[in-house]
């Protein structure tokens, strides 16, 4: 146990229903005693583990607030040191007026992440599990969160285990090979074991591409001359007037963004002005925001005003070379005009919709999941969180199997293909936290929050 008690505020700055102060450490159970008063009298010296006292906090016989303190005894605890948690009333004053207390009772300020590195390094969680925690605290959509509670659950660490039993069975078997040449294995046979091997860590790949989706989020910028109903389609995405909506072209002068989530794919969605010939210096600064927005956009609606036909602005912007994918979106088809005439081969297909009725948005989204996460719809099953070392270490194993299996077709000796596989079995290691250096550690737990 750490010889030093930790604390800090565990709940969001600002007002609520409650805020929590957090213990950890050899004396949290005696820094509580000192600055609790229970409202019964009774003192905490000989209170159970995981109980819950109503009480005051005070300094210098002063009451500072009125409390719920839970005392919880190692090592049935979050970091398996003792913990106590104060609930103090919500807002910032009654939760840092307690945490001072607790400070000058003798605790010292937690760093960010030092709960749950204390719980990894007292081995209560992996590694693993220690960035699930992170997964979960920062998850943005419902599918972001279930996957980081199967994570938790140690999912992914069990799927790295099987993996690696599978690669050192193959190993096992070529190294009888390389010690009794005379037994004459087969290279041949383990072609195949290789090959699913390497099918599994290609399905966890693509698998962790859509985590990467649901981790990081996606940023889709809404473009287009004025007045074809840009601010109308974003309103119709969020299912909120988000936008002010005006018949008057030119109405939206700076970029509007907000985020919802996309089939559970955290999006940023950005409305733009209108893109045309700037005619006084306003709309100039907001072309010049829309051509940011652009750049910074993951994909683009262009959208196009069926109603009205191509005009010159429009014709101006299907030409451009765009850099980023873009999905033509042809709006107001409930005004009953032809579809557009456009040319062909152009953007990620064409999309027809009614930003004002609502009809064909269910078929943009599915246009948009199908160009961003290559068709599948992330499940809960399908994806897998992995931070970019994890994904790297992943390729890394993928690579070493594509060597090993190109040995085996070349027919050289079970030398060379072992030794592959032991390089795929090593990494594979790394993924499970085997060996992890000080400095990932630190990196881990220092995007934590405080409190956490
Ligand atoms: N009938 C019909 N009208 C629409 C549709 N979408 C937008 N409009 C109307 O078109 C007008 C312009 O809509 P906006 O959403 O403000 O257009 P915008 O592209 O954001 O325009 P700027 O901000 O000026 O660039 C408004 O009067 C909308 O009500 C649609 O699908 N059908
Ligand atoms: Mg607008």
């Amino acid at each position: 146990m750490s010889a030093d008690t930790i604390a800090a505020v565990s709940t969001p700055v600002g007002e609520g229903g409650i805020s929590i102060v957090r213990l950890s450490g050899s004396d949290a159970v005696g820094i509580a005693k000192q600055v609790f008063r229970a409202a019964s009298g009774k003192t905490l010296n000989d209170a159970c583990s995981h109980t819950i006292h109503y009480g005051y906090i005070v300094q210098a016989d002063r009451r500072i607030d009125e409390v719920l303190l839970l005392l919880m005894r190692a090592p049935r605890t979050y970091t398996r040191e003792d913990v106590v948690e104060i609930h103090c009333h919500g807002g910032t004053v009654a939760a840092r007026a307690v945490l001072d207390i607790v400070l000058r009772g003798g605790a010292r300020l937690a760093e960010r992440g030092e709960f749950t590195q204390r719980a990894f390094v007292n081995g209560r969680i992996s590694l693993d599990q220690a960035k699930a925690v992170l997964d979960i605290v920062r998850a943005k959509t419902g599918l972001g969160l279930e996957a980081a509670v199967d994570r938790l659950g140690g999912r992914f660490a069990r799927q790295v285990e099987t993996l690696r039993g599978q690669i050192s069975a193959v190993l096992a078997d070529l190294e009888v090979e390389i010690d009794y040449p005379d037994l004459d294995v087969d290279i041949e046979s383990v072609r195949p074991r290789i090959e699913a091997l390497r099918a599994t860590t290609g399905e966890l790949l693509s698998r962790s591409e859509q985590g990467r989706l649901i981790r990081e989020g996606m940023t889709i910028a809404i473009v287009g001359r004025p007045n074809v109903g840009k601010s109308t389609l974003l309103n119709a995405l969020l299912a909120e007037a988000r936008a002010i909506v005006t018949p008057i072209p030119g109405t939206t002068r700076d970029t509007v963004e907000e985020e919802a989530s996309l089939a559970g794919i955290p999006v940023r969605w950005i409305d733009t002005a209108g893109l045309r010939e700037p005619g006084d210096p306003v709309e100039s600064e907001g072309v010049k925001r829309t051509l940011e927005a652009v750049d910074r956009a993951d994909a683009i609606l262009l959208v196009l005003d069926r109603s009205e036909g191509l005009l010159d602005e429009d014709r101006e912007l299907l030409g451009r070379r765009w850099t980023t994918p873009v999905v033509l979106v042809e709006n107001k088809i409930d005004l009953g005009a032809n579809p557009l005439d456009l040319p062909c081969g152009l953007g990620a297909g064409t999309v027809a919709i009614s930003a004002e009725t609502g009809e064909g948005i269910e078929g943009l989204r599915n246009r948009l999941v199908e160009l961003l996460a290559g068709g599948e719809l992330p499940t809960r099953n399908s994806v897998l969180l992995l931070d970019a070392w994890e994904r790297d270490l992943l390729r890394r194993v993928a690579e070493a199997l594509d060597r090993a299996l190109l040995a085996t077709e070349r027919e050289d000796s079970a030398d060379i293909v072992a030794e592959e596989l032991r390089a795929a079995l090593r990494t594979a290691g790394e993924l499970q936290g085997i060996d992890v250096s000080e400095s990932i550690l630190d990196a881990v737990f220092s995007r934590f929050c405080v409190g956490k």
